[in-house]
């Protein structure tokens, strides 16, 4: 190992690090036992799954290592694996035993309003030691995650968070099914979370809550047994507060298969596919080309080269003796194409932040001073001129109807814009530069989130036809928190 790496292996563990933990696949080919800490679901529907949300202590150091105080479903990090068929219900009975409100958050799934889990828009929060049913099924298949909605940047930090699988009725044969939760944590020289950074204006005015440990899935070093010859799909999801994951994939062969969930034409990565911003999703297929004894790796290169999970090809064993065949898109999800040519037009001007210049804003119905907003409120940005929710909704849609958001970012820092209930389709992104405005090229991609950098304007379109109230928010968590959440309605 080169001594570069071994360097930011200690710097970003803080302790020094090198426990291999094992890697939890599931077997799709050869069917098989589930992993530890996976739930089928939709085996008996009538079955409501129970979800604790309790304190418990975890290992994330690796085995040996001592334990880290967490917040976690089950009192684990991450929660349950949940899996589901398409179409069906999922039933979850949600246990609140922390010591402050709570709620669970369907992140990505086209629910049913009252089942999205956002404190004091769809639901008030659970208190603790009460109990809240959550019932809903599942249009759209693709990997999916859940959180509370509640002091999210502290929840989410402290590790309540899981993923939840939609599975397909013809999904991609593969050897190993994996779901990836990539998350950083602030850690302590103790190995305690650095709890008075929760909250902290520094954090919110800047990028965000940024960790100085890595894991997946509650592993800091992640391996996983394969053979040469397997093909695997690796859902990866970033579950981190505020960090923008940076991937790279070495020693297999790799297609993006979907994104957020939604299904895209199988395609090597670009540049822009193994960005994910907090809380989006991408779906890999790896083909293990590389020769008995050899590894693949997927690295975090955002700061230093950090590989965070090692695939182990067999010494000797080869699974098949060729590389199996391409393999085609998944079948879309009954997402309504958009109307392009009366859509209803909106803006979201994002201002605030440390160097954004913003001087004041409205809160609650009354213009503050940026100095009173984060004295009053711990706000620091704004949505066109307001900060937090709004009592009235930023704008009302008809069912059915297309709308065209354009978003502009006037701040220097990155936003990672999600929208509840639906998802959306990027139509145009221009940046400011140096020389002038520059249009990058897009896709129209489905997505649920999307990462709108500084001095970028990104057009985004969605078809309004899920009826209720929607948050809309940047999902690094200490921007929320500090004041970039709005919301709209579907009448
Ligand atoms: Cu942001």
């Amino acid at each position: 190992m080169p001594s570069k790496t071994i360097s930011r292996r200690k710097f970003i563990h803080g302790l020094g690090l090198g426990v291999s933990a094992c890697a939890l696949p599931l077997p799709v080919l050869a069917g098989g036992p589930l992993p530890h800490g996976a739930m089928l679901l939709g085996a008996r529907p009538q079955d409501a799954v129970l979800m604790d949300a309790k304190k418990g202590q975890v290992e994330l150091r690796g085995k040996g290592l001592g334990k880290t105080d967490i917040w976690g479903y089950g009192g684990k990090v991450p929660g349950p694996i949940l899996r589901v068929k398409q179409g069906e219900e999922l039933k979850v009975r949600f246990n609140n035993s922390l010591d402050q409100g709570s709620t669970i958050h369907w992140h990505g799934i086209r629910i049913d309003n009252k089942m999205d889990g956002v404190a004091g828009l769809t639901q008030e929060a659970v208190s603790p030691g009460e109990s809240f049913d959550y019932h809903f099924t599942v249009p759209d298949a693709g990997t999916y995650w859940y959180h509370p909605h509640n002091r999210t940047w502290e929840q989410m930090a402290r590790g309540l968070y899981g993923l939840l699988i939609v599975e397909e009725s013809e999904p991609i044969a593969v050897d190993h099914d994996l779901a990836l939760a990539f998350d950083d944590w602030q850690m302590k020289p103790d190995g305690q979370l650095e709890e008075e950074s929760f909250g902290r204006i520094g954090e919110r005015a800047h990028g965000g809550r940024i960790g100085n440990m890595m894991t997946v899935n509650g592993n800091s070093d992640m391996q996983v047994d394969v053979k040469s010859g397997d093909r695997a799909r690796v859902r990866i999801c970033n579950t981190a507060n505020a960090r923008i994951l940076e991937l790279r994939v070495e020693g297999c062969a790799v297609h993006v298969v979907a994104l957020d969930g939604q299904p895209v034409e199988p395609r090597e990565p670009e540049a822009l596919d193994l960005i994910i911003s907090p809380s989006q999703r991408v779906d890999l297929i790896l083909d293990m080309d590389g020769a008995p004894g050899g590894k693949a790796v997927i690295s975090e290169v955002s700061d230093m080269r950090l590989p965070l999970v090692r695939f182990d090809l067999h010494p000797t064993e080869k699974s098949r003796s060729k590389l199996l065949p391409p393999f085609a898109k998944l079948a879309d999800n009954p997402l309504l194409a958009l109307d392009r040519v009366k859509p209803l037009e909106v803006k979201l001007d994002m201002t605030g932040g440390a160097m954004g210049g913003m001087s004041s804003a409205i809160y609650k119905g009354k213009e503050l001073s940026v100095r009173e907003l984060v004295r009053e409120a711990g706000m620091i940005w704004a949505f066109n001129g307001v900060a937090g929710m709004p009592e009235k909704p930023w704008f009302s849609a008809k069912k059915g109807q297309t709308v065209e958001i354009e978003m502009i970012n006037n701040t220097s820092f990155s936003h990672a814009m999600h929208m509840h209930g639906h998802h959306m389709s990027e139509v145009s992104r221009v940046r400011q530069t140096r020389a002038g405005l520059k249009t990058i090229n897009t896709r129209p991609d489905w997505r649920d989130t999307v990462l709108v950098n500084r001095g970028e304007a990104v057009k985004v379109a969605f078809v309004a036809d899920n009826p209720g109230k929607w948050m809309f928010h940047c999902h690094m968590l200490e921007h929320q928190a500090g004041g970039m959440s709005t919301w709209f309605e579907v009448a």
